[in-house]
């Protein structure tokens, strides 16, 4: 975890801490970064003593898309065997919370990782968009998918066909983002976020996140079922018997994870 070059990361508590930080190139996604991102949230992931992870940038950038520079003279057989975007597929295998903690640009990739995490804190100076189209191509990462759930048809066409960027207020207001915070508290408040979440339940959080995932990847009546199915599951558990009783013993619960 400490010999990575383009993440720094970093335990605060019970949640982790993964910094992108090619501060240069505005945190463009290079194959390197990618890899090590998913490597240092994947131990986070695996490590006990964590709850929640939090992905943050720099004041500039969250993150400016994928790295044009290693992507703009490769053939398409190359693209496919060097599988960038088959590197975003590992996050959706992380089964603790991740908040993307988002300053400055976050464009392109840089959006597709921020909407690929459970939520997004905004800093006021966060500036959102697809600009793929620029280039002379299109979101490769799930920007087409997974903006279209969030903001709706008509702004991801928009956004997608014609470069518009989203302001962090606009943001709020289409409903990509949690929240928007003063540049300063963006960390801070992510942190909080996070903390609050790893201090909960911990299996009925791992099931929640699951299930409310379903949701965008299945018909409802799956769905239903997948719900049904952990909630019933849950009741199996030590952590729903404490969790129950101290409600009805007017006490704080102690979670066990078990
Ligand atoms: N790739 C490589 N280098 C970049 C990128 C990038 N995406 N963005 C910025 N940089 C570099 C610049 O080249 C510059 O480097 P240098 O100083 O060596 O010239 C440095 O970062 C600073 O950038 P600027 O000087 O351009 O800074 P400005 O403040 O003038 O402009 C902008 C900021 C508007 C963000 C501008 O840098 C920009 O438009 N960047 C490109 C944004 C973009 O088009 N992103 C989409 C990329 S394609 C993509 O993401 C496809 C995703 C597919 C799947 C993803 C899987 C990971």
């Amino acid at each position: 975890m400490n010999n990575f070059q383009t993440v720094l990361c970093e335990k605060h508590d019970s949640v982790g801490i993964v910094k992108l930080n090619r501060p240069n190139a505005l945190n463009a996604l290079n194959m390197t970064l990618l890899h090590e991102l998913m490597d240092a949230l994947e131990a986070f992931d695996a490590d006990p003593e964590i709850g929640a992870m939090v992905i943050t940038g720099n004041e500039r950038a969250f993150a400016a898309g994928a790295d044009i520079r290693e992507m703009a003279e490769a053939s398409a057989i190359e693209m496919f065997q060097r599988d960038m975007v088959g590197q975003f597929d590992r996050l959706r295998h992380i089964r603790k919370p991740l908040i993307a903690a988002v300053s400055g640009w976050c464009l392109g990739g840089g959006c597709e990782l921020a909407m690929s995490c459970d939520m997004i804190i905004a800093s006021e100076t966060a500036r959102f968009g697809q600009p793929e189209i620029t280039l002379g191509v299109i979101p490769g990462a799930g920007g087409t998918q997974r903006l279209t759930r969030a903001v709706g048809k008509a702004l991801a066409m928009e956004m997608i066909l014609n470069n518009r960027t989203l302001t962090a207020q606009e943001a709020l207001q289409h409903g990509l983002v949690n929240h928007v915070v003063p540049t300063q508290e963006v960390l801070p408040a992510a942190i909080k976020l996070a903390s609050e979440i790893a201090a909960r339940s911990p299996l009925a959080v791992l099931l929640a996140k699951e299930a409310i995932n379903f949701a965008d990847e299945s018909f409802l009546s799956n769905g239903l079922l997948h719900e049904r199915r952990s909630f019933y599951f849950l009741f199996a558990t030590e952590d729903q018997k404490e969790g129950m009783r101290a409600f009805l013993e007017k006490r704080t619960p102690h979670w066990q994870g078990k």
